[in-house]
């Protein structure tokens, strides 16, 4: 069943949930691409406003719900089970999933839309760009502290939660399907981004190659460690809380360490329309390399810390090439609000691998300090 607005059923989820009081109203929430996030207000016994996250599941990208959640409730009860035994606050350095009226880890309304709700984590922030080094190197500590955390994690258990996830080279493939098919006549009018990652199709597989090759091991990783995807303290600027557990699944460490690179060292938005502000923080690259060696670097590989260069070039790259293959097909995956803005992020992207090209040996020498 195609997916319909969010907001037609909107008030039919919120009845799947018992929120614990009187609800306010619920409003659009947050920056993220893929799923519909609102935010719920409620007014609890003593008249304070307490707020909930209530999401539906984009089942077009996330094709298994019951997997997914699975992946998730699993991976939040063993986080819990850890903070717990070191003393930490389980409420807010970690999401926890509130189930439905029925026991239920999601609701399913009638137009086949899955919900579900977290507690929200108050006394937080969500950031879009870095406004502040430090807050980048909370972040690299707290992705790498996460990191660390599930290598005990039976990663055996996990759903695949969308194949091939990142999988370089099966996203160059896919790109070259879209061109072919060229279903929106755009292709004319992007041939220097067309081109450019044509020129790139070997590096695609460069960690793939290793992977296979059994250079690289696989790891429970997050996949999505872009600086919105952490909530960090109000007070004291701390990287608390890991969200946006949807592709927590076996995959590369370097991606994760990429990924964080890709969309926090550098100073614009991810569709920043004016490249010549686009340009690839050695600095920030350095401060996260940092934070991350040092949370999770007892945990790599001497091969996977040698790498890290490759995981920062082809996660940027591999994003920019799904940009630019989403606005050939027509825009169907990234939400977009304006015309050209896929567009736009995947020239972003290009001009950040262009800049790791270009600062490949300093890239290096920064990973071999730490
Ligand atoms: P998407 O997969 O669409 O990116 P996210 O799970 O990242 O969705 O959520 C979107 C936004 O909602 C986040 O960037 C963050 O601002 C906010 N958010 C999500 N979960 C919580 C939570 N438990 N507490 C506070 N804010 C949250
Ligand atoms: C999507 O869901 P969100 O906005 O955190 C995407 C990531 C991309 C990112 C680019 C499931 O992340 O893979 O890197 O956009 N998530 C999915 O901003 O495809
Ligand atoms: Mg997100």
């Amino acid at each position: 069943m195609a997916l319909c607005k969010a907001e037609e059923t909107l008030s039919e989820a919120l009845t799947g949930f018992d929120f614990g009081g009187q609800i306010v109203g619920a409003v659009r929430y947050g920056k993220g691409h893929i799923n519909d996030t609102f935010c719920v207000y409620t007014q609890d016994e003593a008249g304070d406003c307490v707020r909930f996250i209530l999401q539906r599941i984009n089942t077009n990208t996330f094709t298994d719900p019951d997997g997914l959640m699975e992946n998730i409730v699993g991976v939040t009860d063993y986080l819990r089970g850890i903070i717990e035994k070191n003393g930490g606050d389980t409420a807010r350095e970690t999401m926890t999933v509130q189930r439905t009226k029925e026991g239920k880890n999601y609701y399913r309304d009638s137009q086949g839309g899955c919900w579900r709700v977290y507690p929200f984590v108050e006394g937080t922030v969500c950031l879009q760009a870095v406004e502040d080094p430090e807050q980048f190197y909370q972040s690299a500590v707290a992705f790498g502290n996460f990191q660390r955390l599930l290598a005990g994690y039976d990663a055996s258990t996990l759903h695949e939660t969308i194949a091939k996830f990142h999988d370089t080279r099966n996203r160059f493939a896919n790109f070259k399907k879209a061109l072919e098919a060229d279903a929106c006549g755009r292709a004319r009018d992007v041939q220097p981004e067309i081109d450019f990652v044509l020129a790139r199709e070997k590096d695609c597989a460069v960690l793939m190659d290793q992977l296979e090759a059994g250079k690289l091991p696989l790891r429970v990783t997050h996949n999505d460690t872009k600086l919105n995807n952490i909530l960090m303290d109000k007070k004291t600027g701390t990287g608390i809380c890991v969200i946006d557990l949807d592709t927590v699944m076996p995959g590369l460490a370097l991606n994760d360490f990429g990924d964080s690179i890709r969309f926090g060292a550098n100073h614009c938005a991810e569709d920043e329309k004016d490249l010549s502000k686009v340009n690839f923080d050695l600095d920030l690259f350095e401060i996260y390399t940092k934070g991350f060696l040092e949370a999770a670097g007892d945990a790599l590989t001497a091969a996977e810390k040698e790498n890290l260069p490759w995981g920062a070039k082809l996660m940027t790259l591999e994003c920019g090439i799904r940009f630019l293959t989403d606005y050939l097909e027509g825009d169907h995956y990234f939400r977009v609000h304006r015309e050209g803005q896929n567009l736009d992020r995947c020239r972003t992207q290009f001009k950040l691998v262009s800049d790791m090209e270009a600062n490949w040996d300093k890239m290096s020498a920064i990973v071999a300090k730490y």
